[in-house]
């Protein structure tokens, strides 16, 4: 009887069961109809589809390119999580708007001019042994030679440093393997010194390089003081890449203008783009960087320019640290592989990509087998005896990203826009797919770590054209989404980026950062220590000294303390106001009306904003979050009285 009861049971489960999964699978199809998709489009779909609360396995961040910022976004949903403000203010997080954040804003000031604008290309996470540890992220401002230090335990930008010596740079940030330095080499050659020297001048007085900005993981912060540059002839160097593994110690840095070609269409000379083209090789700079920071802690071994050490070219080749050799013109992207044997050139003017063996390289310096000098005494090295091979990919290669098999690589070929997944030990194409439109960076997860996740890679396009709803002349960005998790690579996923030029991403497993949710109280997030006008709920004072008013306040759920303030016009105010709030997430804002202040305070953060009330007349000031049920009553009065 039992059995019988059993076999009923599971009888009519397993009936409704077909007959619940038979109306899914109609309701599937009837929507798939609808919404006019294909099955290849509906498994896209479940491919990128997060759940309402589920997170995603990667993080993403990006380049703002002109937006100065960083966008992060997760990875497969593609959903944008956070602008990271960098080299320009952001009103939202109050970036550029309280006085702290105002300070790290004009930590980048260039020659005593205020600079509010930034061209950020290349974010670098940290490292450790050549993996990333979640701990930090670098990005340049190409505009600017600048280099910016995003703390990923708060996810704020808490340094930017000036390069004293480039006026742009382009290969950076690229970080060493222990993030022992953060490399950032210049693009557009010109004189070291910030003085003026002709363009007749250019070959003895117009200079490239390469800085090495010394970073302390423990203090979080770039160490100036310890940096050095290496000076490298005016070639226009271009992309870099630290060395790990075999090569851990060496770095390599790109160029496109071997000729030399200083430009003058005006003169009648051929434009910049044809005479910075005209050999059939450029170089490739490979330098021994452990040598080269050794070097530079004897003062004999450098000169300083704007107080700033610089080894001199023949300082490192006369020590053996700094080589040259051939590569195809014009090239751009040059990537290290994840054991460090293998570096890739790109061909942005050649349809091959070459793959150069550092063991061979190794070899000819150890051996000071040379072909020849530059015309600055630097040794060149042979171009087919550096080789591991050169493989034809197609047009427009530029830059390369690393799978989780071994020997596999994915390069961007912007011309063709296309995604080229092939074997840069082997020498053999496996995959292409078609981008929309001209691909230029590329990242595969982990991708140029030293343990690349693959699963995942996204396309950084140049070009939307006709992919989204059209909002005028100028297009959003796109960002693609593929699968390279099978064979074939699939397509995914199109993620609009109205914000500029998405350059470079880095990806990281999500399982690896650790975002603190709230600052420990009365916390400067400038410098993380306790900020001088902590105040805690009860402490809440004015003090006037002379002319200057202090006011110490307090934001917590529905109010501001002090509610009143009464200045005399021209006084000057310093405002701290902490945000005691314990709870997740309960930032407030604070406002006061027709003074273009606006701060964002994270619970535990305090906030300082400096300003003259130098008109007269009543103020509201306001909480500027949705906070609570109460939130438009938590406001108060600054009042500037005529004394
Ligand atoms: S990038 Cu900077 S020009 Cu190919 Cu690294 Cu876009
Ligand atoms: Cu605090 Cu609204």
């Amino acid at each position: 009887m039992k059995k019988y009861v059993w076999l009923m049971y599971s009888m009519i489960a397993g009936w409704l069961f077909l007959a619940q999964s038979i109306e899914a699978q109609s309701k599937f199809q009837d929507v798939m109809q609808q919404r006019g998709l294909s099955e290849q489009d509906a498994i896209a779909a479940l491919k990128v589809y997060q759940p309402s609360g589920k997170h995603d396995e990667y993080y993403v961040f990006a380049s703002g390119g002109q937006s100065g910022q960083v966008l992060v976004y997760g990875v497969p949903s593609m959903r944008i999580l956070k602008y990271i403000s960098v080299f320009t203010p952001e009103p939202w997080q109050g970036y550029g708007f309280d006085t702290d954040s105002k300070e790290i804003l004009r930590e980048g000031n260039v020659r005593g001019r205020e600079i509010n604008w930034g061209d950020t290309h290349h974010p670098a996470l940290s490292e450790t042994n050549g993996v990333y540890d979640g701990q930090y992220l670098f990005i340049n401002d190409k505009a600017n030679a600048r280099i910016a230090v995003i703390n990923l335990k708060y996810f704020e930008t808490s340094q930017i440093v000036v390069n004293p010596l480039f006026k742009s740079d382009h290969g950076g940030a690229f970080v060493t393997p222990n993030t022992e330095y953060i490399l950032e080499s210049c693009q557009y050659a010109a004189p070291l010194t910030n003085d003026y020297y002709p363009m007749e001048a250019y070959q003895d007085t117009y200079r490239g390089g390469v800085t090495f900005w010394k970073f302390d993981k423990e203090k979080g912060r770039i160490l100036p003081e310890e940096s050095f540059t290496l000076e490298l002839p005016p070639y226009m160097q271009d992309l870099t890449d630290a060395g790990k593994g075999i090569s851990d110690g060496w770095g390599f840095t790109n160029s496109f203008n071997s000729e030399l070609y200083t430009g003058g269409i005006e003169k009648g000379f051929p434009p910049f783009e044809a005479g910075c083209s005209r050999s059939d090789t450029d170089y490739l700079h490979v330098y021994n960087w452990k040598k080269l920071a050794e070097l530079a802690k004897d003062a004999k071994n450098v000169k300083i320019i704007n107080n700033h050490k610089v080894i001199p070219i023949d300082v490192a080749v006369k020590n053996n640290a700094l080589f040259l050799i051939p590569e195809n013109k014009s090239p751009h992207g040059v990537d290290v592989n994840p054991n460090g044997q293998y570096i890739i050139v790109s061909g942005k003017l050649d349809t091959h990509a070459s793959v150069y063996d550092f063991k061979k390289i190794l070899q000819q310096i150890d051996n000071k087998e040379f072909v020849g000098k530059d015309s600055y005494g630097i040794p060149i090295l042979d171009l087919k005896k550096s080789l591991h091979g050169q493989l034809e990919l197609g047009l427009g290669h530029l830059h390369n990203s690393f799978g989780k098999e071994d020997g596999i690589v994915y390069s961007s070929l912007y011309v063709d826009s296309q995604i080229v997944k092939w074997d840069y030990k082997n020498l053999k194409i496996y995959d292409r797919v078609n981008i929309h439109y001209n691909v230029g960076h590329l990242e595969a997860m982990e991708g140029k770590s030293a343990d690349p996740q693959g699963k995942y890679l996204i396309a950084l396009n140049k070009l939307a054209i006709d992919r989204f709803l059209p909002v005028g002349p100028l297009h959003p960005q796109n960002n693609q989404l593929i699968d390279i998790g099978d064979k074939k690579m699939e397509l995914l996923y199109d993620l609009p980026i109205p914000l500029g030029e998405p350059h470079q991403a880095a990806s990281i497993r999500a399982s690896k950062i650790h975002p603190e949710v709230r600052y420990p109280m009365g916390t400067n997030p400038k410098t993380n220590q306790p900020h001088i006008g902590k105040t805690l709920a009860g402490e809440e004072h004015i003090v006037r000294k002379g002319d200057h008013m202090y006011i110490y306040a307090t934001m917590v759920r529905s109010h501001i303390n002090p509610e009143h303030i009464t200045v005399n016009k021209g006084d000057k105010v310093t405002m701290y106001i902490t945000n005691v709030e314990r709870a997740e997430d309960e930032t407030h804002g604070f406002t006061i009306d027709h003074h273009d202040i606006h701060v964002s305070v994270e619970p535990g953060e305090t906030a300082q904003i400096d300003f003259v009330a130098d008109i007269e007349g009543v103020f509201p000031y306001y909480c500027t979050e949705f906070c609570s049920a109460l939130h438009l009553e938590m406001m108060g009065y600054f009042l500037v009285k005529d004394p």
